[in-house]
């Protein structure tokens, strides 16, 4: 019986925390998201929010890469020729300046190959770490990562990246109605708005843990047996 220390309750549920059956999960590191001259700098948005889990994630991923955990990345984004890109998400960001398939200093925002659109040098994965590929928002449309949790019998989620309250949240809530049991690590995420990303961890711990249990990085590195 292991667990962290975590809110509103000691997580997993089950004490049973393992490197087999765990998996960290880091989202959309991408220059888009945190970086100069990407998809959140178009929108004119404040870059230190962004880039303020990247410190954190870097020291638990280096944890965790040693413990002999799972690591899994995720890259939102699209093909080149925009087959994926439903019209009504290209044209929002339109309207604010930064609109997706568009050309800018890191090449076209948010499209598959794209300087932009890959996961920043600092977290970048490491051979043989699992990257998912995902045109929306939850990391489980439209992409394989159920079946590949499923299959090496992964049951924990340790949930970092970026955004908090956009893909952070809604790969929470995917996993949650899925039965995996999660954490969200507050400092290893960010948002665009510093109350979006408060809001979003406080919403976990609503109704005993609606999507899962918050807990930190230093928890989980003092707490994760391996
Ligand atoms: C957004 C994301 N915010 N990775 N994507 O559009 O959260």
């Amino acid at each position: 019986m292991t667990t962290i220390s975590s809110t509103p309750y000691a997580w997993p549920w089950n004490g049973d925390l393992r490197p087999e059956n765990t998996a960290l999960i880091v989202i959309d590191m991408q220059t888009d998201f945190c970086g100069k001259g990407g998809y959140v700098d178009h929108m004119g948005y404040d870059l230190s929010l962004t880039q303020a889990p990247i410190g954190p994630i870097k020291a638990l991923m280096a944890n965790m890469r040693a413990k002999g955990y799972h690591i899994i990345h995720t890259r939102e984004g699209h093909r080149p020729d925009l087959a994926d890109l439903p019209p009504n998400k290209r044209w929002r960001s339109q309207q604010i300046g930064a609109g997706i398939g568009d050309a800018g200093p890191c090449g076209k925002i948010l499209i598959r190959g794209e300087a932009g659109w890959d996961i920043i040098p600092e977290l970048y994965p490491q051979e043989g770490e699992t990257i998912i590929d995902k045109p929306g928002k939850g990391s489980f449309c439209a992409t394989d990562l159920e079946l590949i949790l499923r299959m090496r019998g992964i049951e924990n989620l340790i949930l970092t990246g970026i955004t908090t309250d956009v893909c952070v949240s809604t790969t929470m809530r995917e996993a949650n109605d899925r039965g995996f049991e999660c954490v969200i690590v507050e400092d290893c995420c960010g948002a665009t708005d510093a109350g979006n990303h408060a809001a979003a961890i406080k919403m976990v711990t609503m109704q005993g843990g609606v999507f899962g249990a918050v807990s930190d990085s230093a928890s989980l590195i003092a707490g994760l047996p391996g």
